[in-house]
């Protein structure tokens, strides 16, 4: 009977090891998995600007003095080659009710609170914004925001949240000029329109791989 005892009891202990070491097993492969998923998680960037002109509308050509639409990619450089003057540097004018059209250099992910960061110099000219994780898929509109501040100088911005638009992550900004919303007669002038120095996408998703 002792005997009996003395084995059931063995045979506890050695089921009981068993389990903890199962228990540690699979503790160890849950918090493997959980450090996958982490990985898999939308992660704040500083580096991660238009990379390339994917379609340009600028208007006011001939009046406007700065029409070329790659002064919007890369990191914000814009200035004055004389501090105060007239003379800039380092933006596109979209013109009057001109566009652009930026593939980012990595997709940009819904992250917390605003998403995209649009450097517009100079003033505060409205723009609308409208994003799309492809040029085959339809652009959802994040709204018109006045971007910058009146007589301000070339750090200012306005930010947008990718929310709005229902994705979750996006490649493609399309940025619209709405100085007409301000100014309802506005007409063309040397920097007509918004004045794009960069945009600047604020979380990417490394899991997502869309192009
Ligand atoms: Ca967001
Ligand atoms: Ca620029």
């Amino acid at each position: 009977m002792k005997k009996k005892l003395y084995y059931w009891r063995k045979k506890f202990q050695r089921t009981s090891f068993h389990f903890f070491l199962i228990a540690i097993f699979f503790t160890l492969l849950l918090s493997g998995c959980s450090e996958f998923s982490t990985i898999q998680e939308t992660i704040r960037v500083d580096n991660l600007y238009g990379e390339e002109v994917a379609g340009a509308n600028i208007t006011c050509q001939g009046i406007n003095r700065y029409t070329d639409p790659s002064e919007a990619l890369g990191l914000p450089n814009a200035g004055a080659f004389v501090p105060s003057s007239r003379n800039y540097y380092g933006f596109v004018s979209l013109g009057i009710d001109g566009s652009i059209v930026l593939r980012m250099s990595l997709p940009v992910a819904d992250g917390s609170g605003n998403d995209i960061r649009v450097y517009q110099s100079v003033s505060n000219e409205p723009l609308e914004v409208w994003v799309s994780p492809s040029m085959t898929e339809e652009f959802v509109s994040l709204g018109i925001k006045n971007c910058g501040r009146r007589g301000g100088g070339f750090d200012q911005y306005c930010e947008f949240d990718i929310q709005d638009s229902g994705y979750k992550s996006i490649r493609y900004v399309f940025i619209k000029d709405k100085q007409r919303t301000q100014i309802p007669d506005i007409y063309c002038y040397e920097s007509a329109g918004a004045d794009i120095d960069a945009v600047q996408g604020l979380y990417t998703n490394l899991a997502d791989t869309s192009n």
